[in-house]
């Protein structure tokens, strides 16, 4: 499907998110050729970072080697002189488009111009333009590669070396690493100049004519990944435009004949779908050892980390539709162990801590991780020291990938990953002597409202679970690869007992007479009131309601769902508790994550709530159609897309609506199919 934006004036930050391409490695915001930073373009990389001075590390952004600019009889093409515009992003494809057309005084031009991604060949980017003339006339153009990118805490890079014809510019980073763009150009003409000025490198064209088209490939060099090549050979094999693009049709052909769901609904959510899915497709990462970051490809927001959005949220769609890229994912956390151990050290544990925001297994996240919007100073958050929910998610995950892809190799390599995690659980507990039980003290849960809190529910089921999967992954070991489950159970031999206890000892905060779960010990103590109600108390709109002074601390709203994820990862609970948390916890809910919506579905499902669950559904399959989510958490900008709720709008359709959840549709949905790697399903309503 394609999503269409009209008008040349429209927010170019949210277009920029909205109509992106990318193929895992790369992406390119959806902007126009002739924007620079101003209007936010940027050719993105995956784990790709650097760090300036003291400022936060991210990803680099690349030059970019699709800047445009166009004279027409001597008047430039610019937003003073459109007649009319518009640009679109095709699912189906991933080919972005444009069209512009412009009126200078005797000329009418179009520009139309497509991009796209090589999905074969990652270091590839292709674009056409097309400037077309009612009649003949005098065309100057200046393209190539912008070296003045947009950055959150850059300048990235400085340039090394420039070359012409081909256009390529060699850079290092602020830490040493290089990076090249190479633009070859096909086009009837030859450029009259080439220079290097202002931050460009630019060909320039003078052509009397009606029509002229260039077709440009960007070859792409990173050194982190492309270590024994840069991108000659590639150069020198180019293929056409058009055999690129029918080799891209028949890539996007054969991906969403896994990955495709069929909708027929009342909102015609259709598009919401697709794009939701699109958007999962082209995060994922083409190689091992890389993993998805929580804005995708669209920018550097959250420092181009990796958070539990990948695993509890993204990872269930690779493993219906693209299997091996959920076992890259899962590894990209089997190789980072190393960092988790040592992270758990730095605090004084034993065993696995992982990163709360993962650059290469490093923990991105500061101690200073929002700004009061009132004084500008940092505010000390927890997110890295206490969110210790984090192991645990990676550990139900990798059995979860084990188990559905029945890859030994997984647990043989990840077992090892089960009870470091477990085993920290074990080290981070403190033993109640009174209670006669492990508890997890000083935790942050899911809801980052409420820091520094005791026992939060789902981190201590979570633990327990942890547990529970590292003594079932050596017992499936032991059965299917007896050599390494010897090897481990005496490399472990001290430390399983310990698990062991764990397991049998950590608290888990039952459901009360009504049913409830309390959240964390001394929740239900806090002020009843609502998201609503807060929203009056806040003297700033982009003030953070967390921390220790936020205007949530100290009542039961809570930012995203907490004991409702909870019920949603752990199948272990009877119904009536399902529907008294979900009743209890709604109306203190915010949703101020765009995690949220999706655990809310999900359960909604599974207590035939139909019709909360449909709206559920489409708030998470909308969010980045909409240009939802927080923009600014305080006055930190934390905008560009969601994948973690396009993959809560999968789970909402596979295991909400296709599960043993509701017994037919939501009313509003007349049928659903749902294409995987291996089987189809359809469902009617009945
Ligand atoms: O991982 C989430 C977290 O749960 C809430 N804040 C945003 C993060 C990244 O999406």
């Amino acid at each position: 499907m394609t999503i269409t934006e009209n008008g040349y004036g429209g927010d170019r930050l949210c277009r920029g998110d909205k109509l992106i391409i990318g193929n895992g490695i790369y992406g390119y915001r959806g902007t126009l050729e002739e924007n620079g930073k101003n209007e936010a373009v940027a050719l993105t990389t995956c784990s790709f970072y650097d760090r300036r001075g003291d400022s936060w590390r991210e990803p680099v952004n690349m030059p970019n080697p699709l800047y445009l600019r166009v004279k027409a009889n001597g008047t430039a093409l610019s937003k003073e002189n459109v007649a009319y515009h518009t640009e679109s992003l095709n699912t189906d494809n991933g080919v972005f488009s444009r069209c512009t057309v412009f009126k200078i005084k005797d000329v009418t031009v179009t520009l139309k111009s497509e991009r796209f991604f090589s999905q074969i060949d990652y270091r590839l980017l292709i674009s056409k333009v097309t400037l077309s003339c009612d009649k003949s006339a005098e065309m100057e153009i200046a393209d190539g590669i912008d070296l003045d990118v947009w950055d959150i805490n850059g300048p990235h890079f400085t340039t090394d070396s420039v070359s012409y014809n081909p256009l390529s510019v060699y850079c290092t980073t602020n830490e040493g690493k290089h990076l090249a763009v190479t633009l070859y150009e096909k086009c009837p003409y030859k450029p009259v100049n080439a220079d290097f000025s202002n931050g460009k490198v630019l060909n320039f064209y003078k052509v009397f004519t009606k029509e002229i088209t260039l077709e440009r490939f960007a070859v792409l060099y990173r050194s982190d990944l492309d270590k024994c090549d840069d991108g000659k050979m590639l150069l020198n094999n180019l293929k056409g435009y058009d055999d690129y693009y029918k080799e891209n049709l028949k890539w996007w052909r054969e991906k969403w004949k896994c990955a495709k769901i069929e909708i027929e609904d009342e909102r015609n959510s259709q598009l919401a779908l697709d794009y939701s899915l699109y958007q999962l497709i082209i995060y994922a990462p083409k190689v091992s050892g890389l993993s998805i970051s929580a804005r995708g490809l669209s920018g550097q927001t959250y420092k181009g980390a990796v958070f539990w959005d990948t695993e509890m949220f993204m990872i269930p769609f690779y493993l219906k539709t693209d299997k091996n890229t959920a076992k890259n994912l899962i590894r990209y956390r089997i190789d980072t162990l190393d960092k988790a151990k040592q992270k758990a050290r730095e605090y004084g544990y034993e065993g696995a801590f992982y990163a709360w925001e993962s650059q290469d297994g490093v923990d991105a996240c500061s101690d200073f991780n929002v700004t009061d919007v009132f004084t500008g100073r940092p505010v000390r958050t927890y997110f890295k020291d206490k969110q210790i929910h984090i192991s645990a998610d990676i550990a139900v995950s990798l059995y979860q990938v084990y188990k559905e892809t029945k890859d030994i190799g997984i647990l043989n390599d990840g077992i090892e990953v089960l009870l470091e995690c477990a085993y920290f659980y074990y080290t981070r507990s403190y033993y109640n002597h009174i209670k006669k039980r492990y508890e997890l003290l000083d935790v942050l849960g899911p809801d980052e409202y409420h820091e520094r809190v005791d026992n939060n529910a789902y981190t201590n089921y979570m633990a327990h679970e942890t547990a529970c999967l590292a003594i079932k992954g050596l017992k499936e070991l032991s059965k299917k690869s007896p050599e390494r489950y010897r090897e481990i159970s005496e490399i472990y031999k001290n430390i399983i007992p310990k698990i062991k206890k764990f397991k049998e000892g950590i608290y888990l905060p039952k459901p009360n007479d009504n049913g409830l779960i309390e959240q964390f010990s001394g929740y239900f103590k806090l002020e009843d009131t609502t998201p609503c109600e807060l929203k009056k108390r806040l003297k700033d709109p982009k003030e953070y309601w967390g921390g220790s002074t936020g205007v949530a601390t100290a009542t039961r709203v809570i930012k995203q769902a907490d004991v409702v994820m909870l019920l949603c990862v752990l199948k272990r609970f009877p119904l009536e508790v399902l529907k008294a948390n979900y009743e209890f916890y709604l109306p203190y809910t915010e949703h101020g994550s765009s995690l949220s919506y999706s655990a809310y579905a999900r359960l909604a499902c599974k207590l035939q709530l139909k019709k909360d669950a449909y709206e559920w559904f489409i708030k998470t399959a909308r969010t980045d159609l909409d240009g939802g989510g927080k923009k600014y958490a305080g006055s930190l900008y934390i905008g560009g897309t969601h994948p973690a709720a396009c993959g809560g709008a999968y789970l909402t359709v596979t295991e909400g609506f296709l599960s043993d959840g509701l017994n037919s549709l939501p009313d509003e949905i007349n049928s659903i199919t749902v294409n995987t790697q291996t089987k189809k399903y359809k469902l009617k309503r009945n």
